[in-house]
């Protein structure tokens, strides 16, 4: 029996020795250490021996067993650790390898354009208010100082909805709306982007619906030189620092006194070109003090207050800074336009 244990031990280790995988060491345990393995027998057969011989022949079968387990465990040890190292080596990412290229999307060059003017009045203060596209008769015309007979209100010129409400055609709804919630205590200092609509015929430089960017200053003691100030900053920061700016009179129903501004045009340096048809001059936006009647219908003393506004087309603003020739390109989603404004390349 003994012959046998010695036999099977040294057996079970040449078995471990030349185990290849991890399967075959398993079925090496199995075979030797299983409830059906030989030492198992060897055991079984122990009632035939001496009462003195049982307990040395036990100790040497468990220690056969053990002598097995413990190569098995080492030869485990040593193979999983070489086949993580084998992964590993395979698994090796060079990661000097130049990347992929990922296809990005850009921003919109009108909402490229929008979110710069719209820093640029944060950073002066401003806050941004937006609203409905569809208005009241009251808040689009009425409260804006163009009362009932107003062109503007004519079916000709505005998408009406019913008699009462329509697409609102500029967004100075916005600021009325902002006004008469401040139920007539100032000051407000806002800006108002988005979409308006009027009845126009599309060509290269008209659409029936445009963006627009509005702003609203109302407080005591706010002068045209506030306005001019405002202005000029505006322009210098988003046509260059060399531009120069010139107020002319104008007329707006909800403005008084009532301005247009032009830059001066960069492609001649004032001197006349085709850009600026010979002036010098390119117009850009409108503006004014706001209107008494405006500040009273939205409950504010016109007295007490004043206030001056502005009213800019994104869309001008962008084809004037990008060299836009049509503001169709805006609106029909050719790539090829738009990728021009990527900012990665
Ligand atoms: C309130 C009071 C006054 C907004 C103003 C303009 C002048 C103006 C146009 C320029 C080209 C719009 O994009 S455009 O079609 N706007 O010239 N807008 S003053 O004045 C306001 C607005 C609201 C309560």
């Amino acid at each position: 029996m003994e012959q046998r244990l010695v036999e099977l031990q040294q057996e079970a280790l040449e078995g471990i020795k030349k185990a290849t995988d991890l399967k075959e060491l398993n079925d090496i345990r199995v075979s030797y250490l299983g409830k059906k393995g030989p030492i198992t027998e060897v055991l079984k057969g122990m009632g035939k021996l001496s009462a003195e011989e049982r307990p040395k022949m036990g100790a040497l079968a468990n220690e056969v067993r053990d002598v097995i387990a413990k190569a098995i465990e080492e030869k485990q040890a040593v193979m999983e650790e070489e086949e993580v190292a084998k992964k590993l080596a395979s698994e090796t990412i060079d990661v000097t390898l130049p990347g992929r290229p990922v296809k990005t999307g850009n921003h919109h060059p009108l909402t490229r354009i929008i979110e710069e003017i719209e820093d640029l009045f944060i950073g002066m203060g401003y806050t941004i208010a937006e609203g409905p596209e569809v208005e009241s008769d009251y808040y689009n015309f009425e409260a804006l100082n163009l009362p009932k007979g107003h062109p503007s209100r004519d079916m000709q010129d505005s998408f009406y909805i019913t008699e009462e409400i329509l697409l609102r055609t500029h967004t100075s709804p916005m600021q009325a709306r902002t006004m008469e919630k401040k139920e007539g205590k100032g000051p407000i200092k806002i800006i108002c982007p988005g979409k308006v609509y009027r009845r126009d015929n599309d060509d290269a430089t008209h659409s029936h619906q445009f963006m627009q960017i509005e702003g609203l200053v109302v407080g005591e003691n706010i002068q045209m030189s506030d306005l001019k100030g405002t202005l000029d900053v505006f322009a210098k920061k988003i046509f260059g620092e060399d531009r120069e700016i010139r107020l002319r009179p104008s007329f707006f129903p909800f403005t008084e006194p009532s301005v247009e501004m032009d830059i001066s045009c960069k492609i001649c340096n004032g001197k006349g070109c085709s850009v600026c048809k010979g002036t010098g001059w390119i117009e850009i936006l409108g503006a004014g003090m706001v209107h008494p009647n405006v500040l009273e219908m939205a409950g504010y003393d016109s007295k007490k207050y004043t206030g001056f506004a502005f009213g800019m087309g994104p869309e001008r603003i962008a084809m004037l800074k990008y060299g836009v020739d049509d503001i169709r390109h805006y609106y029909t989603n050719d790539v090829r336009f738009l990728k021009q404004f990527s900012i990665h390349e």
